[in-house]
């Protein structure tokens, strides 16, 4: 679904007959901040008499974040199911939300000779540069997948994933439609942020600051409304029952992600409040979880996220292998959006269609 503009996305929306969740990834154009330069991807090219590789002559490490949320499971089982596919060697690790255990499995990965192609779902954005020189060194090809890295661009391959900056964008725009529910001057927004560090957190925090002023929303810090909900639903409800001890006065809650949104709905209601009429959540990911909760209309907007990266990611590790030097260094995925005003029989149509 291509990205839309800053016209109002419910009308937006409303107006498209089908919306179809599909994501696929064009090729790189404008970045974000993380940008990557588009220098040539690391991998030495084979000489000109070895055979082409393909996928039965991969081994793929694949360092994964851990199994916080939906959106994780889903894209734990793209790796593995599509592995499975195309008849890739796939060694898995969890690292159980873990930055000391991604970097110890990168450095496993790197003295084990069977290993040709490393995969990194980063934790955070800090911490790898050791294990990356290393497998520079051993001639590994390192793909990034799901989140970015501050690494120099010459130490991997290339990055599959989003640009949270822009989910950032589109979620300040959706709370800003849902909120003309309400005077210009009660545009008070909680935030419960993603896991302190992960790139994910980080960018859709920033991008939602960059357009949150179109419609007047103050800083949810400067109103001491802004807390990590570390991804999940319990530690998110706690968090919005404390800001509403705190105060009444808020309208909107940016979850950045659905396990959070969820969390913050379950102590809306506990407060005796209405989510989707007395405070708005805008939730990211576009889960199965997160659609039932649009569905419901307790969540105004669910921003989409695409965890079925598999097939790039395994496609791009392939080309490495063969010396394709073709590819840029960010490949952005294509997603959008969706929210509660589209109605209950379309959002469960499209929900239909879709595999998280
Ligand atoms: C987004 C991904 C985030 C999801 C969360 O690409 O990194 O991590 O939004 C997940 O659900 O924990």
């Amino acid at each position: 679904m291509q990205k839309t503009g800053f016209l109002p996305r419910i009308a937006m929306a409303l107006a498209m007959t089908a919306l179809v969740g599909a994501c696929s990834s064009g090729a790189t154009t404008a970045p974000s901040a993380a940008a990557p330069s588009a220098a040539a991807p690391s991998a030495a090219a084979p000489s000109a008499a070895a055979a082409a590789k393909t996928f039965a002559d991969m081994t793929v490490g694949f360092i994964q974040t851990g199994s916080e949320s939906g959106w994780r499971a889903a894209n734990t089982a793209s790796f593995k199911e599509t592995a499975t596919q195309k008849g890739i060697t796939l060694k898995f690790y969890d690292a159980q939300n873990k930055l000391e255990n991604q970097v110890s499995a990168f450095h496993q990965f790197n003295q084990d000779p069977s290993v040709n192609v490393i995969i990194l779902a980063a934790l955070d954005v800090t911490g790898y540069d050791d294990v990356l020189k290393e497998a520079k060194a051993a001639g590994k090809v390192v793909v990034l997948e799901d989140r970015r890295i501050d690494a120099d661009p010459s130490m991997y391959y290339t990055y599959i994933g989003s640009d949270f900056i822009n989910e950032g964008h589109e979620g300040a725009a959706a709370m800003c439609d849902l909120l003309k529910a309400f005077p210009a001057d009660k545009h008070n927004v909680a935030e419960i942020s993603g896991a302190v560090g992960a790139s994910a957190a980080i960018d859709r925090a920033k991008g939602f600051r960059e357009k949150m002023g179109d419609c007047g929303i103050p800083d949810p810090t400067s109103l001491g409304l802004s807390q990590t909900g570390n991804w999940g639903v319990p530690e998110s409800k706690a968090v919005m029952e404390a800001f509403l001890k705190k105060t009444k006065n808020i309208q909107g809650v940016f979850a950045h992600n659905d396990e959070e949104a969820i969390g913050a709905i379950q102590a809306i209601k506990e407060a005796g409040l209405v989510p989707g009429k007395d405070i708005m959540v805008v939730g990211f990911d576009a889960t199965a979880d997160g659609f039932k909760s649009l569905i419901s209309g307790e969540m105004g907007a669910d921003i989409e996220c695409n965890p079925l990266l598999a097939p790039q990611v395994y496609d791009a590790a392939l080309k490495a292998l063969n010396g394709d030097t073709s590819l840029p260094k960010w490949v952005p995925s294509q997603e959008g959006a969706f929210f509660a005003a589209q109605g209950k029989d379309a959002l469960q149509a499209i929900l239909a269609t879709r595999k998280y």
